[in-house]
């Protein structure tokens, strides 16, 4: 059995919501029926009686009610359902946030009862209780988890429920062409009025162009919601693991003026404008007899393969050699988007640039690790390259891959209706074909939903989320 997967909804769960750690404040958070009685046992109002008032925050402290010891000093913040996150009775107690103080407080709170929350459990009692559908309730963990700023746009705009809003639009076009077919179904052929078949083609034609400009969307979106990998490749000594430091700002890699000095790959997090990239620096290609070498360059070349882009890095203090062109020609021939580096600018190039860009097609970038020379270009030409353009806030965004197939799939069931219908097929088949299409598009939102898909979706999230 799946360890996270769901267990009820009538039982109060808790977790501590802040990531670990010590902090000024952390939050507990406690939702299910009879957690305001739970709340009651295990709190003390510094002023009045009871628990405080829905909306509001009291001071107090927790008392574990087994041993009756006072374990922390807390805000509570009581929220009643259905107007809450959950949509349950719930509470959050802020308390200080050291490791110490906040087991006390969890053993409190379980120990009068509650039980620990599984991964995303809250959002699932939200999406169980119609407080959010399962776009928002991705959006969540989208937000939570946001790479970039387009990420965290995109989600808090799906949060919000712009997404929800264009797919049930579309599959309530797919609904009433399904009704339309179904009615329709029960007269002979020459009974159908031509406007209303033309209105139906017409909806076919619009929920197929929605769908499909929320998949292109996607697509066009992905490295700035995701990220892109660009592996740094080039031959020893041409300055990969200095191009990777300047660009993290961090000595992650070890620098050497001896060819050969990286072996394993390195990686970082970078950011090129809106575009977030993990790069990765690998092992300079040459030939060697070191079998440590030679794996390094094994690595290297895996690094490469497994990339969605590359960036050549050719030492710019020396004159090309025949290994500079065979790396770079190898590169394209990979046919992965590649960018052109020439490194060491402030030593000033021993040869004439055109000599470079004579090289290859790419026009290649001059930087200097040193000076920091370069850096600007290398971002923006990068943005282009890797990333394309950026979503603009305003567009609705399908931000994952579960969203996007259950959409290419509609789209291509779509696609097969319409079809259907221009060849003459039987109605009772369109119609069919329409009602598998809009089950798929409920998957999107969460209408249509599988406790198997609900338990792989919410086990992404955190604990206490
Ligand atoms: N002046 C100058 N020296 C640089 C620059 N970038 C790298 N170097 C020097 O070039 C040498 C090699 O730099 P690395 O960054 O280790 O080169 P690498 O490509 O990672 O080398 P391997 O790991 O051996 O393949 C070091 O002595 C660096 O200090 C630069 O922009 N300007
Ligand atoms: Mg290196």
């Amino acid at each position: 059995m799946n360890p996270f997967s769901y267990r009820g909804n009538d039982e109060i769960i808790a977790a501590v919501a802040t990531p670990p750690g010590y902090g000024a404040v952390a939050i507990v958070r406690v939702s299910g029926p009879g957690s305001h009685d739970l709340l009651s046992r295990i709190f003390i109002r510094v002023s009045g009686k009871g628990i405080p008032a829905p909306g509001t925050f009291s001071l107090g402290m927790v008392v574990n009610p087994l041993t009756e010891k006072r374990v922390d000093e807390a805000l509570a913040l009581v929220m009643k359902g259905p107007r809450s996150y959950t949509g349950e009775d719930s509470f959050e107690l802020q308390c200080h946030g050291g490791p110490i103080t906040l087991s006390a407080v969890m053993e409190a709170v379980l120990g009068a009862g509650a039980r620990p929350a599984g991964p995303g459990e809250f959002t699932r009692r939200a999406f169980i209780n119609n407080r959010m559908d399962l776009t928002q309730a991705e959006a969540v963990l989208d937000l939570v988890n946001a790479p970039s700023v387009s990420a965290s746009e995109a989600a808090l705009s799906n949060l919000r429920g712009a997404l929800s809003h264009r797919v049930r639009e579309l599959r309530q076009t797919a609904l009433d062409s399904q009704a339309w077919f179904e009615a329709t179904l029960d007269f002979p052929e020459d009974d159908i009025d031509s406007l209303e078949a033309a209105h139906v083609e017409e909806s076919l034609e619009s929920i197929r162009k929605g769908l499909a400009e929320l998949i292109e969307g996607y697509d066009a979106g992905k490295p700035f919601i995701d990220g892109v990998t660009i592996a740094l490749i080039g031959p020893a000594n041409a300055g990969k693991s200095s191009l990777l430091n300047r660009l993290t700002g961090e000595q992650r890699s070890i620098v050497t003026a001896i060819p050969g000095t990286t072996r394993d790959i390195v990686d970082g997090q970078v950011r090129f404008g809106p575009l977030p990239a993990r790069i990765l620096d690998t092992a300079g290609l040459r030939p060697s007899r070191d079998p440590i070498e030679r794996e390094g360059v094994r690595r290297a070349l895996r690094g490469a393969r497994e990339a969605d882009g590359l960036i050549i890095v050719v030492d710019g203090a020396r004159a090309l050699e025949r290994m500079d062109r065979t790396i770079v020609r190898r590169a394209m021939e990979s046919g992965k988007p590649a960018l052109y580096v020439v490194t060491k600018a402030d030593l000033g190039f021993p040869y004439p640039a055109s000599e470079v860009a004579a090289l290859t097609s790419l026009n290649p970038v001059m930087t200097s690790s040193v000076l920091g020379h370069g850096f600007d270009e290398l971002s923006s030409r990068a943005v282009a390259l890797f990333g394309g353009t950026p979503p603009s806030s305003g567009d609705i965004l399908v931000t994952n891959a579960r969203q996007r197939d259950s959409l290419a799939r509609s789209l291509a069931i779509i696609r097969e209706t319409s079809r259907l219908y221009r060849d003459g097929s039987a109605l009772d088949l369109i119609a069919t074909c329409l009602a598998q299409a809009v089950s798929i598009m409920g998957e999107v939102v969460g209408e249509v939903s599988r406790d198997d898909l609900l338990d792989t979706i919410f086990s992404r999230f955190c604990i206490g989320k």
